[in-house]
């Protein structure tokens, strides 16, 4: 198959054959043998149904409400079918703490030449110095950045979570915020960072390391105005990417590597991969290889889910791969037009639109809260998230702002045309709840179910 992307045919080129001399085949004997193994193969099903008959009767309850399901979570994109067999190998089975090469255990061989390969991708894949592919989460990349890279005398300054930042990046409300010092950032009334009033942030709090990136900015990042910010008292700088490193990957969305120290991101929002995380370093980051891992193990984690980093090397091949630069960009247009569709409907979205997959409704002058409206989308098949938005008058278990995505959306095989008509039924839907209160007053309700129904049933691309 012909690779393309930005660093597409590198990327493709890391075979594990390279990395470990054993031949790179799937021929139809290894495959047989492998399916033997597999939990998600039929005897392992089979097994689990004797096993756990419970467990076999949620995850058909599962099945049956994604078939009814429009997912619009903004964190959420389709976990691929490959990196789900791939952590059903057998791989998370074995115990190895350290790195590639230095473990602790014996039997490492084969996960070594798992951990290689999916740090050579990663590396290629976003131009990274560096990418340790251990952490289990995104929070906890970041989380052991701030315990291992930071002094206990040290100031954070990150984006305030109400306003966009993130748990993990030291918010009031995590307990990392009892260990690490940390001063906030906010948006301004148009929804946007001042990075201008940032660097005069770092220049009153000299923090250690600021961070920029977060949940809920819908609109692109400026890495090379956030590194001339935090150059001002000689900062570290990260960027938590998250939610964009699909866009990131595919140049849809400015990278960050060529400006930050350090990078995050998780790897199943935008990536399709499985629950995990990365923590990378910049092509020009101060921060030396070896200090990034040991922050992480050591210092943060144990053994790693081989199983995980197995599907994130799946994951970052496929990233590369010219399907789904084209799914990106179905992911910002499909945004676009969910964005033109609520303003044009009269609903205010936070900073006019998005540069992403993100849009971020405020209802702050609206008779219903993000947590009645997100109630009622559900009950009618649309899944959407409640959001704090800056200022929020309502309390954090109400909120006044609704967060959607398109990253599934932009993955299902539909067109345009189905494309634009759900978007204007969701706006519609919304927009009728937030004037009126009243879901009996909604008509746009009603034509949901049926096509959320249509959605649901065309399934994934290029899988
Ligand atoms: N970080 C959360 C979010 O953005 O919704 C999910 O992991």
């Amino acid at each position: 198959m012909v690779i393309a992307g930005r660093r597409g045919l590198a990327v493709d080129a890391v075979t594990s054959e390279a990395l470990t001399g054993a031949p790179d085949t799937g021929t139809t004997d290894r495959i047989a043998a492998l399916s033997a193994v597999a939990a998600a193969g039929g005897e392992g099903l089979a097994r689990l149904a004797a096993a756990d008959p419970a467990l076999v009767a949620l995850a058909h309850r599962q099945r049956e409400r994604r078939c009814r399901q429009l997912n619009l979570v903004a964190a959420a994109s389709p976990t691929l079918p490959a990196v789900l067999a791939a952590g059903a190998l057998g791989f998370g089975a074995v115990t190895a703490e350290g790195y590639p090469g230095q473990r602790y255990h014996s039997g490492a061989e084969t996960v070594d030449a798992v951990e290689r390969l999916a740090r050579a991708r990663a590396e290629l894949l976003f131009g990274a110095a560096h990418a340790n592919v251990q952490p289990a989460s995104g929070s906890a990349a970041n989380l052991a950045v701030l315990y291992g890279l930071l002094g206990p005398d040290d100031t954070v300054l990150s984006l305030e979570l109400s306003h966009g930042g993130h748990l993990s990046h030291v918010s009031g409300a995590a307990s990392v915020s009892r260990r690490v010092r940390a001063r906030h950032y906010r948006v301004g009334p148009d929804g946007l960072v001042d990075t201008d009033a940032v660097a005069a942030l770092v220049r009153e709090v000299r923090p250690r390391l600021l961070i920029c990136g977060g949940s809920a900015c819908p609109r692109a990042v400026d890495f090379a105005a956030f590194r001339r910010a935090a150059d001002e008292t000689g900062a570290l700088l990260m960027a938590d990417v998250s939610h964009v490193s699909g866009l990131v990957a595919t140049g849809l969305h400015p990278s960050p590597f060529d400006h930050c120290d350090v990078v995050t991101t998780s790897t199943y929002k935008q990536l399709r991969g499985p629950r995990g995380g990365l923590a990378l370093l910049g092509a020009r980051s101060r921060v030396r290889a070896a200090d990034l891992d040991r922050a992480v193990f050591p210092g943060f984690q144990g053994t790693p889910d081989f199983g995980a980093i197995a599907g994130k090397a799946v994951a970052l091949r496929h990233a590369a791969r010219p399907a789904f630069a084209a799914a990106m960009g179905r992911v910002v247009r499909y945004a676009g037009l969910l964005a033109d569709a609520l303003t044009g409907r009269g609903v205010p979205v936070l900073t006019g639109g998005t540069d992403t997959h993100m849009v971020l409704v405020d209802l702050r002058h609206a008779p219903v809260s993000g947590r009645y409206v997100c109630d009622v989308l559900e009950a009618h098949g649309v899944l959407a998230n409640r959001n704090p938005v800056p200022d929020d008058p309502r309390p954090v278990g109400q909120t006044s702002g609704l967060r959607f995505g398109t990253n599934d959306l932009a993955f299902r095989d539909v067109g345009d045309d189905l494309v634009t008509t759900v978007v204007a039924a969701v706006a519609g839907a919304v927009a009728e709840l937030a004037e009126t209160g009243d879901q009996a007053r909604c008509p746009s309700l009603a034509v949901l179910p049926d096509l959320v129904a249509e959605v649901a049933s065309r399934g994934y691309r290029e899988e």
